[in-house]
């Protein structure tokens, strides 16, 4: 089977939410030797991606985008599972969580994963995070870059307001920023003045890169 059509496969998985087919195309994909972020954004993202397009027209109901995004989380695992052993050298200290309100967290844990695959010691906060908790909790670990993801258009107005208390405490200079997430533009980080944004996991990794100089 080629690759597009494993990618075909894995976004129907998704939507048919089958566990056990998005289990072993994600298997298969692996011990072919495809690259698992590649399977991930062009297959099973894809597939989680339409269902949230059915979900707000309304061709699809809550019981069964939960039901997808429940697939979508375990063969998150599986995909992570599959990424590189972290790397020794350590390149930065990064904070990750999702905003307050929001309980998404598929896409930012796989940011985690492949920045951890790439040496960075990260700490995850975990979701539905306030402004205070992202500061004080980066003020305690030290660390170089607070990320911040956000997947509702109510919520992404957080990152704007962590950005203003980093400022109003004198604290902007001190940590780089980078925001993600599905409604999260290039544009939106450049209106809210975060040093980054990150379009997806491989993107995070490349940015928080070259935040630390280290492109
Ligand atoms: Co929700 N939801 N959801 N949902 N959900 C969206 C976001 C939505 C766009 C669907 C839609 O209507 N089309 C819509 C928001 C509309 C809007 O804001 N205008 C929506 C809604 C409305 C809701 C609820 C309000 C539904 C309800 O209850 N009536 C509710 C809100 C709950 C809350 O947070 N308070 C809700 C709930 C849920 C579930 C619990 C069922 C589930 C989440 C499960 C979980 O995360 N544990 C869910 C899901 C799965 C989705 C969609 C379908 C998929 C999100 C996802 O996991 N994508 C989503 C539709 C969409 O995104 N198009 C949707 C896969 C993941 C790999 O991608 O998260 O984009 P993503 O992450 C990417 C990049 O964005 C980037 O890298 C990642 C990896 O490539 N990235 C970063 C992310 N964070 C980053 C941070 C970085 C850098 C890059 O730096 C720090």
């Amino acid at each position: 089977m080629g690759k597009e059509e494993l990618f075909k496969q894995a976004m129907d998985a998704i939507i048919s939410s089958d566990l056990k087919k998005a289990e072993e195309i994600a298997k298969k994909a692996i011990g072919e030797g495809i690259d698992p972020m590649e399977l991930m954004s062009r297959g099973f993202r894809v597939g989680i991606t339409r269902i949230g397009d059915l979900f707000e027209r309304g061709e699809m109901f809550l019981p069964e985008l939960i039901r997808s995004a429940e697939v979508m989380k375990s063969v998150s695992e599986l995909i992570i599972s599959a990424l590189p052993e972290e790397s020794r050298e350590k390149s930065g200290v990064v904070l990750i969580g999702t905003v307050q309100g929001d309980i998404h967290d598929i896409g930012k844990i796989l940011v985690a994963s492949l920045l951890k695959a790439n040496g960075f010691e990260v700490h995850d906060v975990g979701h539905d995070v306030s402004v205070e908790t992202f500061i004080e909790k980066a003020q305690e670990l030290n660390v170089d870059i607070i990320g911040s993801s956000a997947l509702l258009t109510t919520t992404m107005k957080y990152q704007k307001d962590l950005e203003g208390e980093l400022k109003r405490r004198d604290l902007r200079d001190r940590f780089k920023t980078m925001v993600g997430g599905a409604p999260v533009t290039q544009r939106w980080a450049d209106r809210i003045g975060a040093d980054a944004y990150g379009e997806d996991a491989t993107d995070a990794v490349r940015r928080a890169f070259e935040l630390l100089g280290k492109s």
